[in-house]
């Protein structure tokens, strides 16, 4: 498989545009999403996913940075449907403000907190790649 990833929002067509040989590569005529959302938005992600009639699977996972629970989702889209599918993803998942606590490392060796800082995280992380073979067995 080969891909490349990019935030959803806006929705400019980038996954069609960034590689104009991508039909002839992606010998299935499948592709792949791979959305990274917060815990919150995935149940509504996969309702309004499956609700359109497309298959999907949620893996729970943790954010390397925040070390906290987010869910990555497996979306098996055929090309045409690609565009919808990523709409669906992008209007399902929200933006919000967490803070992350870093830490030092104090004198007798116990870390200790340094001020808060604030992130935003979402809506959705994805990335698209070219599916080269899908089959059901
Ligand atoms: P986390 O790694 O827990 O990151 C949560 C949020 O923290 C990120 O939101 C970003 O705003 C911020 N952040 C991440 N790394 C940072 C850093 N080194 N310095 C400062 N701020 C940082 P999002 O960008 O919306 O990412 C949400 C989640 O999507 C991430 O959770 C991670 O699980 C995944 N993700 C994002 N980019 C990824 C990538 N290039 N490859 C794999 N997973 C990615």
């Amino acid at each position: 498989m080969t891909g490349q990833g990019y935030n959803a929002p806006p929705m400019t067509g980038q996954a069609e545009t960034a590689r104009p040989d991508a039909s002839q590569s992606a010998a299935s005529g499948h592709q792949l999403i791979l959305a990274i959302v917060q815990d919150e938005d995935a149940g509504p992600v996969i309702e309004a996913l499956t609700g359109e009639g497309f298959r999907a699977t949620r893996i729970n996972t943790v954010g390397g940075f925040l070390r906290k629970g987010n869910a990555t989702i497996l979306v098996g889209v055929e090309r045409d449907r690609l565009h919808r599918a990523l709409l669906i993803i992008r209007d399902n998942c929200e933006t919000r403000t967490e803070y992350f606590v870093p830490t030092a490392p104090g004198e007798v060796g116990e870390p200790y907190p340094l001020d808060p800082i604030q992130v935003q995280v979402g809506g959705a992380t994805v990335f698209v790649l070219d599916c080269e073979r899908f089959e059901r067995l």
